[in-house]
């Protein structure tokens, strides 16, 4: 194999020094946003191998251009593997990333116009679900259910009601900041009462999908999945959606050539090694471990009086509202935490006061620092320091020393393809 990395060193010395410096951000601090991870080895090994130097417009045994006989043996692998780990009975495993994908699924079950009921940006729903900012907003016409004010969870009578009062063509349900996990069966009677396809994103939790640990909305009766590849199922960057086979054909055109050229062959090899992984079982303690640590972070956080969103988490993921907790915004906690080698980012909560980018918490979450093989014990420490330099921001000499602490930690558990 060449060695890329001592080409790039005297070719490039910037954007190597960049690489250099990343490689020791990452082992030098706790990833704690719940939608990144550490990806496998294998999968930078062949995110970086001469499968990107292909076009591969079409689909296996219909391609527009020759020399096909490896990208449609690695394509026709991952379709496999995602329809035999997610129980579905189609898989499209060319979505360049999630925006991609959401809008491929929207193109072709509706047209332009069409009304689609979705969980609203700022109550844990994400940007691709009709945000009014994005192009996908304008073009369809979105109705957002929200959560209880209190409790901060759905309340699937108020999603019913919205929907026999709105009669969406399409239930999408799935979150990026929702610390709780869905009740499918609901979703899917909802959408029977007024004949709407169902959708689930579940981009965030694909992994603990895969691997058992969460329910799979297909198993419900859903339509169609999304799932980015890259968050809890540790792949490349990259979307796929597995869907009924009576959508097969419409989602596939809806793609390429509705939305996409030539897929990237490089990223479409290392899902596919991505999904081998994710049927084995150590994948699956992998998961009931990322849920495990969810709940020690909880725990330790709640003894110490911090405000969590719905009082808890039943996922990978957590929103701490800071302001009731620490007095500090979700920018000056993610900044101070930051300085501390702990990273987080800053989130709106629910009903949020404040803007966007000056919110009232952060979100965390486990999927990062399980895959360096931290444990329950560990998150005790992690949600201790979070907590102590949260405190004692304005003295120097504290965080200084959480820093320490913090960089000794991580030493143990070195980042997998770092080194
Ligand atoms: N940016 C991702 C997240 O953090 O949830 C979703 O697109």
């Amino acid at each position: 194999m060449p060695d890329y990395r001592s080409s790039l060193k005297g070719s490039d010395p910037a954007i190597y020094n960049a690489l250099v410096a990343e490689e020791q951000r990452q082992q030098d601090g706790i990833e704690l946003i719940p939608s990144e991870n550490y990806t496998y080895p294998e999968v930078l090994e062949l995110l970086g191998s001469i499968f990107t130097n292909k076009y591969s417009e079409g689909y296996p045994g219909k391609r527009y251009y020759g020399g096909q006989e490896n990208t449609d043996l690695i394509e026709n692998l991952a379709r496999a593997r995602a329809t035999q780990v997610f129980r579905g009975e189609h898989a499209n495993v060319q979505p360049l990333s999630g925006s991609a994908m959401n809008q491929a699924v929207y193109l072709a079950l509706l047209e332009p116009g069409d009304r689609i009921l979705a969980m609203d940006l700022s109550h844990g729903g994400h940007l691709t679900h009709g945000a009014p900012v994005s192009h996908m907003g304008r073009i369809f016409d979105f109705s957002r259910y929200k959560t209880l004010p209190n409790s901060g969870a759905i309340d699937y009578d108020h999603v019913r009601d919205m929907a026999l009062q709105h009669r969406p063509k399409l239930l999408l349900c799935g979150y990026s900041s929702y610390p709780r996990d869905l009740d499918y069966e609901a979703f899917q009677s909802i959408a029977d009462e007024v004949d709407a396809y169902t959708m689930a994103d579940i981009s965030h939790y694909g992994g603990l999908v895969a691997g058992n640990a969460m329910p799979n909305p297909l198993d419900f009766g859903f339509d169609v999945i999304t799932t980015t590849t890259h968050k809890s199922l540790r792949g490349p960057r990259g979307g796929l959606i597995v869907c009924k086979q009576q959508h097969a054909k419409a989602i596939d055109s809806s793609v390429f050539p509705g939305l996409q050229g030539g897929p990237h062959m490089n990223q479409v090899a290392a899902t596919a090694f991505t999904l081998h992984k994710a049927a084995q079982p150590e994948f699956t303690e992998y998961c009931d471990l990322v849920l495990s640590n969810a709940q020690a972070l909880a725990r330790t956080l709640k003894v110490e009086g911090i405000t969590l969103v719905t009082g808890g988490t039943s996922n990978h993921l957590l929103v701490l509202d800071t302001i009731d907790s620490f007095g500090l915004d979700g920018r000056d906690t993610q900044n101070l935490l930051d300085e501390v080698g702990i990273t987080t980012n800053k989130q709106v909560i629910p009903d949020d006061p404040l803007p966007p980018f000056r919110p009232s918490g952060v979100r965390i979450g486990t999927p990062a620092a399980t895959s360096r093989g931290m444990n329950n014990d560990d998150m005790e420490r992690i949600a201790k320091w979070t907590v102590a330099a949260l405190r004692c921001h304005s003295d120097r000499s504290s965080i200084a020393s959480i820093k320490r602490e913090v960089l000794d930690f991580c030493r143990s558990y070195p980042v997998p393809g770092i080194g």
